[in-house]
């Protein structure tokens, strides 16, 4: 009888990285983990760049399928949707609803936000400010949060008040508003669900999985985590 878990995931503590780790966590499924260290510029290695053709984190290998290999965190919330029967609803509106939200997510909440944060907490820290990108990107996520905030009204999650993979997705990301300098004040509904969010037990695991970095979320010691952070990528800020 083989150790191994059907999943083999590879990541690191962001906010893609965790995706599929809260829905591992959350679905209680075991499986095997590979910290990705961007320090060593492991997602840019020859051995998971033919497992990631893009080069970065997350990714899954489902051994269970014949080492079929899921790349892009959205699809990997939804393969692992199917395969455990979990956070999708199986009714076609409630399916397509989370899916929408769910694109919502991986077209603009991540991409906006991610480019908040670069320009503020890698480019500017690396000596390049630019404050007319760093203006649109916080613009933009802020506009997001309110449009969540606005859906989020009377409800206790993004779909059927079920908590789903689309909920997942967008947590990771719209948290972590402090490290995007976004802010969340005056939208009470968007904030209900955090701490909704934030009370789950497999989700306070997940955050430390494969190591805390508190510093997203404004906690513990943000500058020296800054630092940290802006030094892994000092080679991609052109001056
Ligand atoms: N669209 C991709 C984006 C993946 C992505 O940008 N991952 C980042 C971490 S959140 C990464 O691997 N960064 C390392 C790098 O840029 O070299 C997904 O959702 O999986």
């Amino acid at each position: 009888m083989s150790l191994q878990k059907d999943i083999h995931l590879y990541t690191a503590s962001t906010m893609n990285g965790w995706k599929p780790v809260v829905f591992l966590e959350e679905a209680g499924v075991e499986y095997d983990l590979t910290h990705i260290d961007f320090s060593k510029n492991e997602q840019k290695a020859p051995d998971y760049v033919k497992l990631n053709p893009n080069g970065r984190i997350p990714t899954i290998v489902d051994r269970a399928n014949n080492d079929f290999v899921v790349f892009e965190s959205g699809a990997i919330l939804w393969y692992l949707a199917e395969k455990y029967g979990k956070f999708l609803p199986s009714d076609p509106d409630e399916k397509s609803r989370t899916l929408q939200w769910l694109m919502f997510q991986m077209g603009g909440v991540g991409p906006m936000m991610g480019q908040a944060m670069y320009f503020q907490r890698i480019a500017a820290k690396n000596g390049n400010e630019d404050p007319f990108a760093i203006k649109r990107y916080v613009d933009e996520s802020r506009r997001l949060m309110e449009v969540l905030d606005t859906h989020l009204e009377g409800k206790d999650f993004l779909v059927n008040n079920e908590y789903t993979i689309a909920d997942m997705a967008t947590y990771t990301w719209a948290r972590a508003y402090y490290w995007a300098n976004v802010s969340v004040d005056g939208l009470p509904h968007l904030q209900a669900w955090f701490d909704r969010i934030d009370d789950r037990p497999a989700t306070q695991r997940a955050l430390e999985i494969p190591k805390p970095f508190w510093a997203f979320f404004g906690k513990g010691d943000v500058e020296a985590q800054e630092r940290e952070n802006a030094d892994r990528f000092k080679q991609d800020v052109k001056k």
